[in-house]
């Protein structure tokens, strides 16, 4: 290992502060794991899983876009930004019955986890359209899934008033590190990702967060972003990794796929450095082989986006999953029992 710190020493080492269950890594940790040879590494990863997840379950969640397109922010990766010619038209605000529809089609479907998103800055307590989606998550929340909204920015009065609606994780990627954050979005600041996921940690919503390679970062910086995600108190719930999509009109058009064997390697080091999240296989399946999904799952995934669609873009058919899980031996994840009809809460 000559000068190395053994990953293992630095991940029993992270492990220090047992009270808050949270695993503070520093980049330098993260790098020592992250290097190590593949196959080392990834049976690392394995293992985590295997000490906290054993039953090679798979959340399947389904994604849906409540309001799409038109969004006043710059984000350099996003097909729904206004500033940006993508052919995504800007659209309403879906009204509750239509939302419903969906989401019962995803519990049927097997989905233990319904995620709206809306492509706008934020929310602002008494803006009637925050009412309208308070209104619909009181309906969602009564379908015994967990439910997810991703809303942009906000403070603590609107963070709890989802909460007492029926919110059970808030989606706020930190997308990068902070050092790349500017050359993605210039509207607003890492910093106020992070605000906006504090506010969620006070209202006692669980926090998803996650990021984005391949968007001509670093590794350091995707890193660096874990570096973050591990200092978080409480450790975010799930953690989205997402391939950029390159999508037509954005400035992140011409971007290269991501190297495969860098996403294991991130996918593995996610797992390790936060063994109780559930490590989402998010955006860019399509371009994924089935070995290399079988890796990633091998590596420590454990939930993925299901239905034809994300937001805007493509996402494997529903079919090509299942029969991906089948051949794996993967099962889609029982719901929980809290979040059966008739229980309290979810
Ligand atoms: N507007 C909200 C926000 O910015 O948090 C929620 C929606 S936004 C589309 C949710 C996340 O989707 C982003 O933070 C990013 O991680 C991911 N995402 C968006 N476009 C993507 C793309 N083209 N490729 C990969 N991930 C993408
Ligand atoms: C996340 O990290 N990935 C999802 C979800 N959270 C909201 C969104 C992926 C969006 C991919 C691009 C699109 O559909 O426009
Ligand atoms: Fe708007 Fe979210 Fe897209 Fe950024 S990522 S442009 S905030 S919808």
């Amino acid at each position: 290992m000559g000068g190395r710190l053994n990953p293992l020493v630095a991940l029993r080492e992270a492990r220090r502060d047992t009270s808050t269950e949270t695993t503070f890594m520093t980049l330098e940790e993260l790098q020592n794991l992250y290097h190590q040879p593949f196959f080392d590494l990834i049976t690392q990863g394995r293992e985590a899983y295997l000490e906290h997840w054993s039953n090679n379950e798979v959340q399947l969640c389904t994604l849906l876009s409540i309001k799409t397109g038109g969004c006043s922010e710059d984000c350099g990766y996003c097909a729904q930004s206004a500033r940006y010619t993508t052919g995504v038209k800007a659209g309403r605000l879906m009204e509750t019955e239509e939302v419903l529809a969906v989401a019962k089609r995803a519990r049927e479907n097997g989905s233990t986890r319904f995620c709206m998103g809306a492509a706008w800055k934020g929310v602002r307590d008494g803006d009637p359209r925050f009412e309208q989606v308070l209104g619909t998550i009181r309906e969602v929340s009564k379908l015994g899934m967990e439910v997810c909204v991703t809303l942009g920015q906000l403070s603590l009065p609107e963070a709890q008033k989802l909460k007492d609606a029926g919110v059970t994780a808030y989606n706020h990627n930190i997308d990068t590190s902070p050092e790349y954050y500017s050359k993605v979005v210039t509207t607003h600041t890492f910093q106020d990702r992070l605000n906006t996921i504090s506010a969620v940690q006070q209202a006692g919503m669980d926090v998803c967060c996650g990021g984005i390679i391949g968007m001509g970062e670093t590794e350091e910086d995707r890193l660096r972003m874990l570096e973050v995600l591990t200092q978080m108190d409480p450790a975010p719930e799930s953690v989205p990794i997402n391939c950029l999509m390159a999508m037509p009109g954005t400035p992140m058009e011409e971007q290269p796929p991501v190297d495969v064997f860098q996403l294991v390697r991130l996918v593995a080091v996610t797992r390790i450095a936060l063994p109780k999240a559930k490590v989402r296989l998010s955006a860019g399946r399509t371009r994924l082989s089935r070995e290399a999904q079988a890796l990633c799952f091998f590596a420590g995934a454990n939930s993925i986006f299901y239905g034809d669609k994300l937001l805007t873009a493509a996402n494997p058919g529903v079919d090509q999953d299942r029969a991906l899980l089948e051949e794996l031996d993967l099962v889609p994840q029982e719901p929980r029992a809290s979040c059966l009809p008739g229980a309290v809460s979810c």
